[in-house]
């Protein structure tokens, strides 16, 4: 296999042709051996007390200024849940599920700049980084309708571009999260897979925006629940099967994450494939917020995509 560009075969070609040895991690003097097999094998990585109190109280402070509709970053997408999206408008930290899209907001940015986070980084992606999707997730408790839940997924079914390898989600817990409030579970070793078919599961109370999940997987995979402390940084490959399950305490369960990519990756037209339709539901969302007409995916992408490390190449 050779690169498109410079007819060379790139790291990640190489990688990825090898039978053996690692295809997921680069071998760069931060990871243990340890470390690079566990995540070879199961496509996660826990780093504890990764970000630090202060900057998690930064975090918390700015999302609740954005809550209060103190800054109105440019781009930035709220979510709220589907039982109360329609019944409550003011805006406020309870009604708010998620915000996506901070690259704008300089103050959330700097989790993605953040050097701790991004030697780990650099493990996967390489020294060349694009920060590509930006997400600070408010879980709420559950209503008792189980909406609070997010269905397994795989996220490289929201992404169109491509090596997956060169993906890599860094996810920080803002607190304690365990099974109660609903931590991040996780399928070991799915990273391994392929793209699956993902679609709106067919829950009776509802399902929030853009909640798609996987329609067949099997139900006797080991499953394992990411106990973390405040600070903890989960680490995890872009085709590895993970949700989350019910908030069933009376707190918004937070944490805070960012998608990197090898700024080598480069974009794909995922016309005719599994990802077609999300493609169509995303531009017709980012419609409704801001003055895209006429915008691809791939525009879609452009705009959100940052710089955080080296050089920007394709993305
Ligand atoms: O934080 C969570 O509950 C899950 C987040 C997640 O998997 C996602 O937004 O893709």
């Amino acid at each position: 296999m050779q690169s498109r560009f410079t007819g060379e075969k790139t790291e990640t070609e190489a990688r990825n042709d090898q039978t053996s040895g690692p295809r997921y991690t680069r071998d760069n003097n931060v990871l243990s051996l340890e470390q690079r097999k566990f995540y070879e094998e199961n496509g996660f990585l826990i780093i504890k007390n990764l970000v630090s109190d202060a900057d998690i109280t930064r975090f918390r402070n700015e999302f609740e200024r954005i809550c209060r509709n103190e800054v109105k970053p440019t781009g930035l997408r709220i979510m709220r849940d589907v039982t109360i999206a329609k019944s409550e408008y003011t805006l406020n930290e309870k009604v708010v599920t998620k915000i996506q899209d901070f690259q704008e907001d300089e103050e959330l940015f700097r989790y993605c700049t953040l050097p701790e986070i991004l030697k780990y980084v650099e493990c996967f992606t390489g020294p060349n980084i694009m920060a590509m999707h930006t997400m600070l997730i408010n879980k709420p408790p559950d209503t008792g309708k189980k909406t609070s839940r997010h269905p397994l997924h795989q996220d490289l079914h929201y992404f169109p571009f491509r090596p997956s390898n060169d993906i890599v989600c860094a996810w920080t817990a803002m607190e304690h999260v365990d099974r109660n409030n609903g931590c991040l579970v996780v399928l070991p070793g799915t990273h391994k897979g392929t793209l699956k078919l993902h679609d709106y599961p067919q829950w009776e109370k509802g399902v929030n925006m853009l909640y798609h999940g996987i329609q067949d997987y099997d139900e006797n995979s080991e499953r394992i629940h990411l106990v973390m402390e405040k600070g903890d940084t989960v680490f995890f490959h872009p085709l590895l099967i993970h949700g989350s399950g019910r908030n069933q305490t009376q707190g918004f369960r937070k944490a805070i994450s960012c998608h990197f990519a090898d700024a080598n990756c480069h974009y794909i037209d995922v016309k005719g494939t599994s990802q077609e339709k999300i493609e169509k539901e995303v531009i017709t969302i980012m419609k409704k917020f801001q003055e895209t007409k006429g915008w691809t995916m791939k525009d879609v992408w452009r705009f959100r995509a940052r710089l955080v490390k080296g050089e920007r190449i394709n993305l």
